[in-house]
């Protein structure tokens, strides 16, 4: 066969242009996906893994009240966009619990749930107006591949999304979520915060009838970096740097110096569900209980009529390396 010159630049221009395909991992499909966050130190890092991750394609980001008021986490949600350079739409989640009084982790977070680091004020450009619910049903509705959720706050605003648009059901592909505890709480004795905040809400998505893989506190609190390895996390650009000032803003009460992560834990089930190991269980949330409000109830001898998957153990060092190769990737699709 003999070559003509146009033909063979022809082809030498699909080699490239395959090559750099492949190069950007567009040669797979992207999981669409909406989150719901409270941010939240943690969130701040689960957000900035999602939004650069090869594997998942941000669809809406929708803050909602939690470890601080909705004014906070709103602007929280804004202004890391504008840090990271980022267009995903932002919507306006819920000011409130459904039923349930109004908690707080600004002993935690601080009083913006951002304490830590400065980052420069976003204007409100990236906000789409509209109730959260409908513009996550419109948008579930539209994707064409099934959308994942992945709630790292108070559920409140899946709930609503359930109740109001039942329908969209059809179209989603899994819930995962950190929150919800084995054994003992973070918020109360045997509650543990993000369903605390919302245990009416959290029932609602228990009791969805989708998929629903859960990140608990124990797996946060196992979940975690050493110094050394926040050090990594440190020399990883101005994002790694931006991590690094939030996380050393939290003191664990015993001085423990490990660094735990939460949030992230909920994409690492997402993106890596290999790092863990995920059991069936059925899970109920307390509605009722004087002193036991908010508890999770998780049964992993109710196989037969399981809701969920929960999360017992993590690899650590898988983990530790996956997340520290994911703020490096962020840290260079920033630029
Ligand atoms: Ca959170």
């Amino acid at each position: 066969m003999v070559w003509s010159e146009p033909l063979f630049y022809w082809s030498f221009f699909c080699i490239i242009k395959l090559l750099t395909t492949l190069r950007k991992g567009n040669f797979m499909n992207r999981k669409p996906l909406i989150i719901s966050t409270d941010p939240g130190i943690d969130d701040i890092a689960a957000m900035t893994i999602s939004l650069f991750a090869k594997e998942l394609d941000v669809k809406m980001i929708v803050p909602t009240w939690g470890n601080v008021a909705l004014e906070y986490t709103l602007q929280n949600t804004l202004n890391l966009e504008k840090f990271l350079r980022t267009k995903v739409p932002v919507v306006v989640g819920a000011n409130q619990p459904l039923v349930a009084p109004m908690i707080s982790a600004a002993s935690v977070h601080g009083k913006t749930g951002i304490a830590g680091f400065d980052f420069e004020k976003a204007d409100d450009q990236l906000i789409e107006p509209g109730l959260a619910a409908t513009k996550m049903a419109v948008a579930i509705k539209n994707s064409k591949e099934k959308m994942t959720l992945l709630g790292i706050g108070p559920l409140t605003d899946f709930a609503l999304l359930f109740k109001q648009y039942p329908e969209v059901k059809e179209n989603i592909d899994q819930i995962i979520i950190m929150g919800g505890n084995i054994g003992r709480g973070n918020h109360s004795p045997l509650a543990e915060y993000n369903i605390a905040g919302d245990p009416e809400a959290a029932q609602v998505v228990f009791h969805s009838g989708l998929p629903v893989k859960v990140a608990p506190l124990e797996i946060g609190n196992k979940a975690h970096l050493l110094p050394e390895q926040m050090d990594k996390v440190k020399e990883c650009g101005e994002v790694g740097n931006m991590l690094y000032s939030l996380f050393s803003h939290i003191h664990e009460p015993d001085g423990d110096p490990r660094i735990k992560i939460y949030d992230p834990t909920a994409v690492g089930i997402l993106l890596h569900p290999e790092m863990f190991t995920l059991k069936k269980a059925h899970v109920e949330i307390e509605l009722r209980g004087q002193f036991t409000y908010g508890a999770s109830v998780i049964d992993f001898m109710n196989q037969d009529n399981s809701n969920a998957e929960v999360a017992t153990d993590v690899d650590l060092d898988k983990f530790a390396k996956w997340f520290i190769d994911s703020i490096e990737t962020a840290d260079q699709g920033r630029k």
